[in-house]
Formats: C-alpha cells, sequence, structure tokens
C-alpha cells in the first residue's frame, strides 16, 4: 500500500499552476516523466465562471466553479484524459485541485468556461444543478476564526457556500470528483477543506471509487487525498488527519524565515518537530511556496532565486513531509492570469535550447532548473531515509547526512566555509549537483572527495549557498 499511487522510485509533486491539460501532457513526456517525477498537482478541472478584469483573466476565477463540467482554459473532458493517460504511461501520477466548499462569488452576470450560466442573487447553479436550499443559510461571511461553525457554515471571501451534510450535495459532489477518477486521476488536493465538516468529508471520501486499473493502477487502489488546512484559529488538521494527508504551511513560513536571515540556520535541526509546531511527518505537505502564498508576502519565490534555489534544496534533501514544488508564471499584480493569447487561451510554454522555458512565454518552469531537478532526484534516491550526522558552526552553516545514501551543506554565513565533515557517504569521489553534474565520467561541477572513513573536506565560497551530494554521483 502506497497512499500517494506514486512510483516507488518517485516522491515530488510538482504544483503545473495554470497548464493546459495537453502542455501537462507533453510535459510528462519530455520532461517530468524522464526526470522521475511522481506527480503534478493540476489547477481545478470544474468549469468556473468568467472573470474579466481590465487586462486580464484573473488566475483566481478557477475557484469559483458554476458546474461541475470539466471545461476550462486548461482543456476539456477529452484533453484531460488525453493528459491522464500521457502521464500515467510515462509513471507521473495526476492529482487535480477540487473545488467543492462553495460556486462561484456574487455576479451580476455568470457565464462559465464551459457555456453554464448562474444565476448568483438565486444560488441557483443550473448545470450541476444546484438551488438556494443546498446552499448554506443565512448567509454570512466568515470573520471569526476562532468559531468553528462559522468556518464551516459562512463564506469565504464571499463564494457561495455549499451545505455537504445535503445528502443530494455530497452525491453531485462524489460524481463529480468519480468522473476525475474513471479519467486516470490518482488523488485530489481537496480546496478549503477546513470549511467543510469532517464527517461530511469522510462521507464524500468512503464513496470515491478505486483508481482506474486501465491507467495502471494496481486493483483496489485508492486515490491519494491531500486537504488545504490553514493554520489560524481553532480549526486545526487534528479533525482532518485521518482521512488524508495535510498541508503543512509551517514549512514554507519557517524555510523563509531561515534562508532570508531572520533565524540562524542551526535552528533547522528542529525542522519538522514539534518545537516549530509542525505536524507529524506522515501528515504533511510542503513546500516552499504555492499559488497562494507567492502572491502574498513572507515567502520565498522565483523572485528570489539563489536563495529560492537553496530552500527547495533544503526542502528536497530533508525527509520531513511529501515535497511539492510549485512551477509558475512570471506576474507582478496578484490577479494576474496566465500568459494568455488575444482570444483568452492560455499560451504554452517556449523551451530553449538549456531545456529552459523562456522568459518571454510567460512561465518561469521551476521544475526545469537545473538545480530543482538534481534535487528531484536526490529526494528519490535519499527516499526513506532519516537526517544524521547533523552539523553546524552554531550560526548559519549547517550539514547533514540521509543515512548513507545523500549529503548537503548549507553556508549563509556570508564568509568562506571550509570545513572537514562527516558524510556518512561510502568512500568515492562525488560530484555536487549544486555546481554541476555529472558528464559521461567526468563532473562538471565541484567534486567531493569521501575518505574511507566518510570524511570529506566541504569548501563553499561565501556566495555558494549549498552543495549536495547523493549516490550515484560517485566514482
Ligand atoms: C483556496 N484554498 O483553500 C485556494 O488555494 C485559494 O486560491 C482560493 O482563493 C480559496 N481557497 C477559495 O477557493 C482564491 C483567491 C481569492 C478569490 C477566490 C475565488 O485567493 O482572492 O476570491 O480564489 O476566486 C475572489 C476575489 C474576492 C471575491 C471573491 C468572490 O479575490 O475579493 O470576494 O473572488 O467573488
Ligand atoms: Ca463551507
Amino acid at each position: 500500500y502506497i497512499k500517494t499511487n506514486q512510483l516507488s522510485d518517485r516522491s515530488v509533486i510538482v504544483q503545473m499552476f495554470e497548464w493546459t491539460w495537453l502542455d501537462i501532457a507533453a510535459e510528462c513526456e519530455n520532461f517530468l516523466g524522464p526526470n522521475k517525477y511522481g506527480a503534478v498537482q493540476t489547477s481545478p478541472a470544474t468549469e468556473n465562471v468568467i472573470v474579466r478584469l481590465n487586462t486580464t483573466r484573473p488566475w483566481y476565477e478557477r475557484y469559483q466553479p458554476i458546474s461541475y463540467k470539466l471545461t476550462t482554459r486548461s482543456g476539456d473532458e477529452a484533453a484531460f484524459l488525453n493528459m491522464t493517460t500521457r502521464c500515467n504511461k510515462v509513471g507521473v501520477r495526476i492529482y487535480v485541485d477540487v473545488v467543492f466548499n462553495h460556486m462561484t462569488g456574487s455576479h451580476n452576470e455568470s457565464i462559465g468556461t464551459g457555456g453554464s450560466v448562474a444565476t448568483t442573487q438565486n444560488n441557483s447553479y443550473p448545470g450541476v444543478p444546484y438551488t438556494d436550499e443546498h446552499f448554506h443559510h443565512p448567509e454570512c461571511e466568515i470573520s471569526d476564526y476562532n468559531n468553528a461553525t462559522e468556518i464551516r457554515v459562512c463564506q469565504l471571501s464571499g463564494l457561495k457556500d455549499l451545505n455537504q451534510t445535503i445528502p443530494y450535495v455530497r452525491q453531485k459532489i462524489i460524481d463529480y470528483l468519480n468522473n476525475l477518477i474513471d479519467l486516470g486521476a490518482a488523488g485530489i488536493r481537496v480546496d478549503a477543506a477546513k470549511h467543510m465538516w469532517p464527517e461530511d468529508l469522510n462521507e464524500i471520501y468512503k464513496n470515491l471509487h478505486n483508481l482506474n486499473t486501465n491507467h495502471g493502477f494496481r486493483r483496489n487502489s485508492r486515490p491519494y487525498i491531500y486537504q488545504e488546512v490553514a493554520k489560524d484559529g481553532v480549526v486545526t488538521y487534528n479533525d482532518y488527519k485521518d482521512m488524508g494527508d495535510i498541508t503543512e504551511f509551517t514549512a514554507g513560513n519557517e524555510i523563509a524565515q531561515f534562508f532570508s536571515g531572520q533565524k540562524p540556520l542551526k535552528n533547522l535541526s528542529f525542522y519538522g518537530g514539534t518545537g516549530l509546531d509542525m505536524m507529524p511527518s506522515e501528515n504533511a505537505v510542503v513546500f516552499v511556496d504555492n499559488h497562494d502564498t507567492q502572491r502574498a508576502s513572507g515567502i520565498l519565490t522565483y523572485k528570489n532565486e539563489t536563495i529560492y534555489k537553496a530552500a527547495l534544496a533544503f526542502l528536497l534533501a530533508h525527509p520531513y513531509g511529501q515535497a511539492r514544488i510549485t512551477s509558475s508564471f512570471y506576474f507582478t499584480d496578484f490577479d494576474e492570469g496566465p500568459p494568455a493569447n488575444a482570444d483568452e487561451s492560455i499560451k504554452g510554454p517556449v523551451i530553449n535550447s538549456n531545456n529552459q522555458c523562456t522568459q518571454e512565454s510567460g512561465w518561469v518552469c521551476e521544475h526545469r532548473w537545473d538545480t530543482v531537478a538534481r534535487m528531484v532526484r536526490f529526494r528519490n534516491e535519499v527516499h526513506k531515509t532519516q537526517v544524521a550526522n547533523w552539523w553546524d558552526n552554531g550560526n548559519n552553516q549547517i550539514a547533514f547526512s540521509l543515512d548513507n545514501k545523500g549529503f548537503i551543506a548549507f553556508n549563509l554565513e556570508g564568509t568562506a566555509m571550509n570545513t572537514t565533515l562527516q558524510t556518512g557517504l561510502p568512500a568515492g569521489t562525488y560530484c555536487d549537483i549544486r555546481s554541476g553534474k555529472v558528464q559521461g565520467t567526468t563532473c562538471s561541477g565541484k567534486i567531493v572527495a569521501v575518505s574511507n572513513t566518510g570524511q570529506a573536506i566541504v569548501t563553499l565560497s561565501a556566495d555558494e549557498l549549498y552543495l549536495a551530494v547523493h549516490v550515484g554521483t560517485d566514482s
């Protein structure tokens, strides 16, 4: 029983924020499969209300469902099936972001990406169909996060709040989720999970189909479920953890503080523990940023490229939690949507000769960055090991091994580092995957020579933030 349904030699989820289904399918074949990514988290697949701001279709319209028809700017149901089929074939699982706490906000006129309409004044959504009786009354806005009932029955940002305690509503949601599963999805990211009663979610989850064996899943495989439970107020992960995994927002917050110099790296020895108020590793989905936090403050993103890469290296090296990275589009305003053509269709990425997405195409493609892709391999190689040989200089230099499979050292001291450390690794000559990679029989980067006793001299200049080596890069 593997709860994530990922292949045994894979371990990382990549959120392909706003990518189209056909672009994800191609990316599975061209990059994600060959580089052994475990799974893709897609944007919501259900038809959403069209929102037009002055110059953009905001990304957030996709969090306002208008029906459960699978037609969005990412593609239709046929394209979705094309994606699951092609990604599963190269060993990359599809987890879908599912939005069923609510429908749309209030709009004067509501037309969906699949042609459905709604009259939000009357809570009328004929595309499902839902009518007024299927929503929570009286309508209220969530303001007191110390009130568990209000969090579940009032509206999140004015979004029409569905009453999942009604069997009819649950059945509509179950049918929609089962459609995704039958189409080859391997899991779901449950949007706004803390805004729904755990008992209602449990009823929904219990009724989900097993994964579709035509897509290569073992018989009786259950969908992987991970739930969005933000850390504020009285509702905590505890009420949800027995039904599925939980997003652990503290990881990204802490990593940002450590890697931007607000806390000394040595205290990362507490990472993943209760001292930093982090849930048990087995429950946690962890990330440096996601599509929401990268639009907020106090989080590292592609906009701080060098530090962000080091932060991702830490996330991916440390065994805590199920790791997820985010693949973004460039943006300046909060609401700005994905790169689009004049007809509002989403533009595809353009790949240059270095295998990177071009900035002109509008896509950042963090998942293609050399150091990120190599750290994904690192995580796969050290999968299921523990932190060992922890070392720090009492301040901003740290190092640790992953049993005898991998070793990583960070230097944010601002001065050079030159120290003999225990790497835990078998003797050999290893190739640092930040500064280079193994090419045939040579290493294009820094070499780490591990002695018969497992020791190596670790040298990092003031602006080299880390080095990482793992078995398989040695000679
Ligand atoms: C989530 N996780 O639990 C998503 O990760 C997050 O992106 C979603 O909010 C949220 N839950 C609801 O699904 C996003 C934006 C909101 C946006 C909402 C609906 O962060 O800003 O609200 O999606 O599109 C927007 C406007 C609001 C307005 C509302 C209703 O920003 O000002 O009140 O729409 O019209
Ligand atoms: Ca609710």
